[in-house]
C-alpha cells in the first residue's frame, strides 16, 4: 500500500536545492520516490503510509532549511 502526494515547498532557489530535497526526503524509510519541480515549487512524493507520513516529510524538508507549505 502506498500513496502519492504533491507537497508545496518554499525557499528553493536553484536546481541543487531541488536535488537536496530529493535526497533528504528520498532517504526516509518508506519513501518510494520523490520528484521535485523547482519551477512549480512542488514535490511529488510516493510513500508507504504504514512506514512514514507527512510529519516525517515535513521534518526532513525543514531540517535542511526549506519550508513545508502543505499538501495540495
Ligand atoms: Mo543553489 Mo539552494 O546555489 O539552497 S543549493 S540556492
Amino acid at each position: 500500500n502506498e500513496t502519492t502526494v504533491n507537497v508545496k515547498i518554499g525557499g528553493m532557489t536553484c536546481a541543487s536545492c531541488a536535488k537536496a530535497i530529493e535526497t533528504a526526503v528520498g532517504g526516509l524509510p518508506g519513501v518510494k520516490s520523490v520528484s521535485v519541480n523547482l519551477a512549480t515549487e512542488t514535490a511529488r512524493i510516493t510513500y508507504v503510509p504504514d512506514i512514514t507520513g507527512l510529519d516525517e516529510i515535513r521534518k526532513a524538508v525543514e531540517e535542511i532549511g526549506y519550508r513545508y507549505l502543505g499538501v495540495g
